[in-house]
């Protein structure tokens, strides 16, 4: 069996942000640093190898898919927020820019609903680092892909698929997933250049979106490439967060017309329904026969997840851990969402063992 490389960042546990409004509520953080504390017990207790801390990537890969403005605000938003005598605990919008309006305000308050689509991404002290952290975490793991390894696991915190080019939301900052999917194809097109093998971009890396809500962040982010597919299995967003993304008439533009696919699931699926939309997702990705996987992994479709009305079992995670290893692809499983905290561990494990790299 291929050894599961796992890579964290510690000064993750740095951000963890006081509330979020959800549903008209103030509530609790539901992304709280105790989701990776249960992660690292369960794969400890499980026998898998000791984490290893991230190498540092520098800013050239995420401005690979983020944009230079909103990187640096995400850097300096707390430090100018609270310089402005606003309050310490965190930076969040009480107002986002009407539709076709932008307008030129540097107020913190302004700039905090330009690069926000909603009231769960709130900036700590801690954030930006935590961020960076998660960001060269899902890096390391795709690094040691490209150096012939077969499975990483990166546990990342913050997540990242809602993040999109622009602007955070849902739990996220830096798309870590995107990072690395792009890091990933810039590498693989770098060498086959030189090696003047592909002239054109050829199929490099799929992205599967296996958490409850649909990666909208990535989706936006690899849209109109052909070289990045990304694939979605999540809540109907007629129904569920997003909301406003994640329909299945969402096929990709321009260059990268037809190299999107979403499918959206009703509510209470279980873990049979799960596995029969996960074949189709793995036929498409099989189909583009790409040389990498990275697997933006999400636990909040599991059975009692606050977030989900999905069903699915500790099990189900190990069935679809094993569906996926099929493809007999190098594979990047990045940490997403899954908040019923108590079982968070064990369901990592329970797909990571699936997956075989035990
Ligand atoms: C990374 C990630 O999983 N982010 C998720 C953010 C979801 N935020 C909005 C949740 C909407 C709350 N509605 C709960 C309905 C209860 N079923
Ligand atoms: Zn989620």
């Amino acid at each position: 069996m291929a050894a599961m490389q796992i890579i964290t960042n510690l000064e993750q546990q740095l951000h963890d942000p006081p509330f979020e409004i959800l549903d008209g509520q103030v509530q609790p953080y539901f992304e709280s640093p105790r989701r990776a504390e249960m992660i690292l017990a369960a794969l400890d207790a499980a026998g898998f190898p000791a984490p290893q801390a991230p190498r540092r990537f520098g800013l050239g890969p995420i401005l690979g898919v983020h944009a230079e403005d909103y990187v640096t605000y995400l850097q300096q938003a707390h430090m100018r927020w609270v310089a402005s005598g606003r309050p310490a605990e965190a930076v969040m919008p009480c107002t986002m820019p009407p539709r076709g309006t932008a307008g030129p305000s540097l107020s913190p308050t302004a700039l905090a609903g330009r690069y926000a689509f909603d009231l769960s991404a709130p900036i700590t002290a801690g954030t930006y680092a935590a961020a960076r952290g998660s960001a060269d975490a899902a890096l390391s793991g795709a690094a040691l892909l490209l150096e012939g390894e077969r499975y990483a696991y990166a546990l990342c915190r913050p997540p990242g698929h809602h993040a999109t080019r622009d602007q955070a939301g849902g739990y996220c900052f830096i798309n870590n997933a995107a990072v690395a999917a792009h890091y990933l194809a810039s590498a693989s097109e770098t060498s086959a250049g030189e090696s003047g093998v592909w002239a054109m971009r050829s199929p490099v890396v799929a992205v599967l979106d296996i958490d409850f809500h649909h990666g909208n962040g990535t989706q936006a982010i690899f849209y109109e490439r052909s070289d990045v597919l990304f694939v979605s299995i999540h809540a109907d967003p007629d129904r569920e967060y997003p909301y406003f993304s994640g329909f299945a008439d969402e096929r990709g533009a321009g260059a990268g017309e037809g190299y999107n696919l979403n499918l959206p699931l009703p509510a209470g699926v279980d873990d049979d329904g799960y596995l029969a939309a996960l074949n189709q997702a793995l036929e498409a990705i099989q189909a583009y026969a790409p040389h990498f996987l990275v697997l933006s992994a999400g636990f909040d479709t599991f059975d009692g997840d606050p977030l989900g009305d999905f069903k699915l079992t500790t099990p189900g995670y190990a069935a679809i851990g094993a569906q996926i290893a099929r493809l007999g692809l190098p594979t990047l499983v990045v940490q997403e969402g899954g908040y019923a905290v108590e079982e968070l561990g064990t369901n990592v494990v329970s797909l990571l063992r699936g997956l075989g790299g035990a």
